[in-house]
């Protein structure tokens, strides 16, 4: 999944270019801007500080708030047992609590790394092991409270999209508005409403600093680690994101989900590129969501065909999962579909100008590749399109294109029509 470019760009002494800043930043806490530059034990404190100032209320917090935050973990059970039920208030199917060692997970994560798998993605390993290791990331850190939420949209069939090669096949978790505002947003306000009974040091994450969070949630209670290595759970599919609050609060620690894909294979076939080189191991080089999201130059010539009409993101080994026959609808409106993304054709994508592009995907997670790598995606698609006088004309119409990139892919897409 794709990092979002604009988080991490402040002077952070540990998780420099990772880190997810917003919280007192979007709350408009002055104050609080320049004190990200300094320890994170000090930031850990000072954000407690900032959720009152900002948040709740500008008290003595080194006294009132020490007596309610010792009086709230008298019954931590029971704040646990609230904090599910803020949750949910705020839209999230599940949060669960888990501890900071993940000791276990660290040679899976070396060998993936050392075998290449992460392509072009540098900051997967740029902290090394600090991923696996909540506390180094921010010192202070006990727990982890993980919280998924459910994407799965009121849509056009994904099959459907899928087998007609005339229209554009978007994975579905970024039809509808951006993911990483949304939960950051109510990751945010879940820990200031812990912060008003219980006052805390925290930072939130999701998908937005180096955290392993399949891990922490699979620790959390929140499912187990399907064989495509995603999240999945019974009766709430894989078809959900992850967010995290990490927390300076003693909260006792919920149980591991124990595994239930048995001999079940079903994701492994499916994947159209063989990204899934064996059970729980994903070369991200090969999967079509690296391709066309995180991969930044020319897509590598074997895979293109591959891709089908897959123009961002790819869902197949969830699509397959028989888990998922159970997926409920997501109740949360901003993940319905936007600008027609669930059956818009090729075509009419391709003439998109850069502006209204620029428009039309402000929000969206789309808006973060720019247009000149969704034209290269698009370019594929049309490759791989039935040959039709429209998809040829559209091809053509940019055979001159601006950007070498585009121009490479359109030539290659139309070669696979003439040749
Ligand atoms: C990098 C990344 C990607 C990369 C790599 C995927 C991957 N499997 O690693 C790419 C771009 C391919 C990708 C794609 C997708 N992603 Co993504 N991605 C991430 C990200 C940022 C980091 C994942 C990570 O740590 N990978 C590192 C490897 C080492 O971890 P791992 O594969 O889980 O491996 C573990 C084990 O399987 C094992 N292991 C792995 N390889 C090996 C090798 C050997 C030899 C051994 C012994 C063990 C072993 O050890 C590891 C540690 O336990 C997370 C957010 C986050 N910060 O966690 C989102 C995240 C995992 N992605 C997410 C999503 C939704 C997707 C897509 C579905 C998006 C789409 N529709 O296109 C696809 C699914 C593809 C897939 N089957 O994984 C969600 C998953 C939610 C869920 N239900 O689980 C996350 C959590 C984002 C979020 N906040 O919601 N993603
Ligand atoms: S997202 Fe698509 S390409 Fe990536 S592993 Fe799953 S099926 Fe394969
Ligand atoms: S398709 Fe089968 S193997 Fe893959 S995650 Fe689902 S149950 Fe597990």
């Amino acid at each position: 999944m794709e990092r979002p470019p604009d988080q991490g760009r402040l002077a952070c002494a540990e998780v420099s270019d990772e880190v997810d800043v917003q919280p007192v930043l979007e709350a408009g806490c002055e104050r609080s801007a320049g004190r990200f530059g300094v320890g994170f034990a000090v930031e850990m404190r000072f954000e407690a500080a900032a959720a009152i100032i900002c948040g709740v209320n500008d008290v003595d917090h080194a006294g009132l708030s020490r007596d309610s935050r010792s009086a709230a973990l008298e019954d931590a059970a029971g704040l646990v047992e609230r904090i599910r039920g803020w949750g949910r208030e705020l839209g999230f199917d599940a949060v669960g609590v888990s501890d900071v060692d993940l000791s276990d997970a660290e040679p899976g994560l070396a060998a993936w790394l050392a075998a290449g798998f992460h392509g072009e993605m540098d900051y997967m390993a740029r902290h090394g092991m600090k991923r696996a290791r909540p506390s180094e990331l921010v010192p202070g850190t006990l727990r982890v409270l993980s919280a998924r939420m459910n994407y799965w949209p009121a849509a056009e069939v994904a099959r459907e999209v899928l087998e007609d090669g005339r229209r554009a096949y978007v994975s579905r978790y970024a039809l509808g508005r951006d993911y990483h505002k949304v939960l950051r947003a109510r990751l945010e306000r879940l820990a200031q409403r812990i912060a008003a009974e219980a006052p805390h040091g925290y930072r939130v994450f999701t998908d937005s600093a180096p955290v392993l969070e399949v891990e922490l949630a699979n620790r959390a209670g929140l499912g187990w680690r399907g064989k495509h290595t995603l999240l999945l759970e019974r009766d709430a599919s894989s078809w959900f994101f992850l967010g995290e609050i990490f927390t300076d609060l003693p909260l006792p620690a919920d149980a591991r989900t124990g595994g239930h894909c048995g001999t079940c294979r079903a994701c492994l076939d499916a994947c159209p590129t063989r990204a899934i080189v064996a059970p729980y191991q994903v070369d991200a080089r090969r999967c079509i969501s690296y391709l066309t999201i995180e991969l930044k130059g020319a897509i590598p010539e074997a895979l293109r065909p591959a891709i089908g009409n897959r123009i961002y993101g790819c869902d197949d080994c969830q699509l397959v999962c028989p888990w998922n026959r159970f997926a409920r609808l997501a109740v949360e409106p901003d993940y319905l579909p936007r600008q027609g993304l669930d059956r818009a054709s090729l075509v009419d994508l391709f003439a998109w100008t850069e502006s209204e592009f620029a428009s039309r995907m402000a929000g969206s997670a789309i808006y973060r590749i720019g247009y000149e790598r969704w034209l290269r995606n698009l370019a594929v698609a049309l490759g791989n399109a039935p040959t039709t006088p429209e998809v040829l004309a559209a091809l053509e119409s940019r055979a001159e294109d601006r950007s070498p990139l585009v121009r490479e892919h359109v030539a290659w897409a139309l070669q696979r029509h003439r040749g």
